[in-house]
């Protein structure tokens, strides 16, 4: 049952579209006066606290301090409280309880800080808080999916394999992909096109030198079965004379200074007015600009700078010269300056919805979320079918519009688990197509690094490959002989069946796509603390090797399971018993397991989605029959009626 207790008078963030009854006061929280309203709840010991979508930590958020306050940052170490995304949702495992402080402001949580006992969570005094209680946790999680909406229904290429880097320039960069790919044997279905596409870093626009046709280009990759990605930011450039930009100022979508001027913040292009997308006629035309992308037969893009990130402003100086110097001089001062910036920054341009001003400080965390809808939106305007977009910025109710990924992250070990986390406590917010940056964003990949990586995002609905200039070139054909990597990779494509299939059963009933062991394994008291195996859809358990050097790790099945190894070419099936296993997983090889009584479709390999079909499906596993969802892959019109059973022949 889900209800909720308002306080104060909050601005609505449309994250629960369900309409939900109020209750006289909250379970397991006591409300008292902060500086806004502080929430408790005391825990017992060793209770699991699930939830907050992307942050850093670990999955169980026991002993951790996380604020949401939407944030463009690349430290996603444990003592970094604020990242990208705002996801206010807490899960109390042993109480089959989820509750959920709905409010567009910064909100503190303290859980089990400093080894307090307890729940602290520090909010704005306007906020709704929903809670849901339910006979197990998993029903309370998807209780609360139904309520805030069905999630986002990407076209199946947008499940195929992507490559991405920040440096790409001109058409031969990535003609040059494409062709490295395909020498290499490797599928592929998208290349994202960054920044350096544009003219001038200006959204909706392309420079002419560089992509002389983007309509006659982007049908040339197509003809090969590759979409464009190209990446829009937040601002719009402050360049009299350009067309967006005098559109935007004459039909006022921009959001205002504390003069009551346009508001100017820098960021790649220089000084830029931010749309109001909070506001939505801004929303509209924002969306209606993606018709630019739309004429030249692109249909995929993602939604950057949307939190938004600010390089400096027209009342906080950027970081000249001695700026950067002292970065590395004074890092802990410089770190206190910006952030104090920071918050000036956003206390100083305004938002406009229905008659009234609104501070951007107070609705800070929505502005991401309501940029990914505006392009969503605008997309579903222009195109008669599903299109792929995903966004850095979010808070919960975005995933309805969009997907995320997990920005800029490292190329280093901890952060093949950091992703892992990621999944799992994204899906239980909404956000179902997600991913990471595989083989890190930062820093050098390593050929090992990279592989493993592989071995887990081969599972996650993004599958990209993302890196920025600067590093170690980083395509998966760049690691000298490509062997390896085609084996990982064709895994990915035989297992689309697979993974389309559960992702739009998911999507379409309220449910996860990922999960921890524990929604699954209620009384099981030893998976609560394994954070480095997960539960992909209905059939399959992950538990891949995220150490350095390691070729062997202990395993932890809580009940008997089939295992496969997947060597590039057959599947190996083994009946495993419930309990502790120590597996083996050379670099070229992935092992997963089928649950009991479950089945798994495997498909034929392939080098791009278009190939993949369901004609000719082995079931693995030992159970009778699944259910596969399969429909054309691109028009919208997707129900439960796709789903037909198949059944195992004994
Ligand atoms: O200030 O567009 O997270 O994926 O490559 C950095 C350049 C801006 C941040 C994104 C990253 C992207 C990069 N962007």
């Amino acid at each position: 049952m889900i209800t909720k207790v308002i306080f104060g008078n909050p601005y609505p963030t449309e994250a629960v579209v369900q309409p939900v009854a109020q209750a006289a006061q909250l379970k397991h929280f006591a409300v008292g006066v902060d500086y806004g309203l502080i929430f408790t709840c005391p825990l017992d010991e060793n209770e699991v606290v699930y939830g907050l979508g992307e942050t850093t930590g670990k999955m169980n958020k026991r002993g951790g301090r996380y604020i949401s306050f939407n944030t463009d940052t690349a430290d996603h170490s444990d003592s970094n409280p604020s990242i990208y995304a705002s996801h206010n949702l807490l899960v109390l495992e042993k109480r089959n309880f989820c509750i959920f402080f709905d409010t567009p402001g910064r909100v503190d949580f303290l859980i089990d800080w400093n080894s307090s006992g307890k729940i602290e969570v520090i909010c704005p005094k306007d906020v709704t808080v929903y809670q849901v209680e339910a006979d197990s946790t998993y029903a309370a999680i998807r209780e609360f999916l139904f309520a805030i909406g069905p999630a986002y229904l990407p076209p199946r290429w947008a499940f195929g394999y992507g490559q991405s880097r920040f440096g790409y320039k001109c058409e031969q960069d990535f003609l040059d992909v494409l062709k490295g790919h395909q020498d290499a044997g490797l599928p592929l279905d998208y290349i994202c096109m960054d920044i350096d596409y544009m003219d001038g870093y200006r959204d909706f626009t392309v420079d002419a030198s560089r992509f002389p046709d983007l309509k006659a280009f982007s049908e040339r990759m197509l003809q090969d079965g590759i979409h464009l990605v190209p990446i829009v930011d937040a601002g719009i450039k402050v360049d009299p004379g350009e067309p967006v930009y005098e559109d935007g100022v004459k039909q006022d979508v921009f959001c205002t200074n504390k003069e009551g001027k346009l508001f100017q913040g820098g960021v790649w292009p220089g000084m830029t007015h931010f749309p109001d997308f909070l506001n939505p006629k801004a929303r509209k035309w924002f969306g209606q600009q993606y018709r630019f992308y739309t004429d030249r037969g692109i249909e995929g893009f993602w939604n950057d700078m949307n939190e938004p990130a600010l390089f400096y402003t027209e009342y906080t100086k950027g970081p000249k010269k001695l700026g950067l110097a002292l970065d590395f001089i004074f890092p802990r001062l410089r770190k206190k300056v910006k952030e104090r910036n920071m918050i000036r920054d956003y206390q100083s341009f305004f938002h406009h919805v229905d008659g009234k001003k609104i501070c951007h400080y107070d609705v800070h965390n929505i502005y991401g979320s309501n940029m990914i809808r505006a392009t969503s939106e605008g997309l579903a305007a222009l195109l008669d079918h599903r299109y792929l977009i995903f966004g850095r910025s979010s808070y919960i109710g975005a995933g309805r519009y969009g997907g995320v990924w997990t920005g800029d992250n490292t190329s280093c070990w901890e952060h093949i688990m950091l992703n892992m986390r990621h999944m799992a406590s994204l899906n239980m917010c909404g956000f179902l197509y997600c991913g990471a940056d595989t083989g890190g964003f930062m820093g050098n990949c390593t050929r090992e690094l990279l592989l493993r990586w592989l071995a887990v995002s081969a599972f996650t609905p993004l599958m990209r490959n993302h890196s920025s200039m600067g590093t170690r070139a980083q395509e998966a054909y760049r690691f000298g002989d490509p062997e390896a990597f085609r084996k990982v990779l064709s895994l990915r494509y035989r297992l689309l069946p697979y993974i389309y299939s559960e992702y739009m059963k998911a999507a379409l009933g309220s449910d996860l796509y990922i999960k921890p062991l524990a929604f699954a394994f209620p009384a099981d008291e030893k998976v609560k603390a394994i954070e480095d195996q997960l539960l992909v859809g209905g059939s399959i358990m992950i538990a891949p090797i995220v150490e350095k050097d390691a070729t062997v790790r202990t395993v932890y099945l809580p009940e008997d399971m089939t295992q496969v190894c997947y060597d590039g070419k057959d599947f190996y099936c083994t009946p495993c018993s419930q309990g502790e296993h120590q597996v083996e997983i050379p670099y070229d090889q992935v092992v997963f397991y089928i649950r009991k009584g479950k089945l798994l479709p495997v498909g034929k390999a392939a080098t791009n989605s278009r190939e993949v079909t369901v004609d000719d499906l082995v079931l693995l596993g030992d159970g009778e029959s699944y259910e596969l969802y399969w429909d054309d892959g691109i028009t919208r019109d997707c129900t439960q009626g796709n789903v037909k059973v198949l059944k195992k022949d004994f």
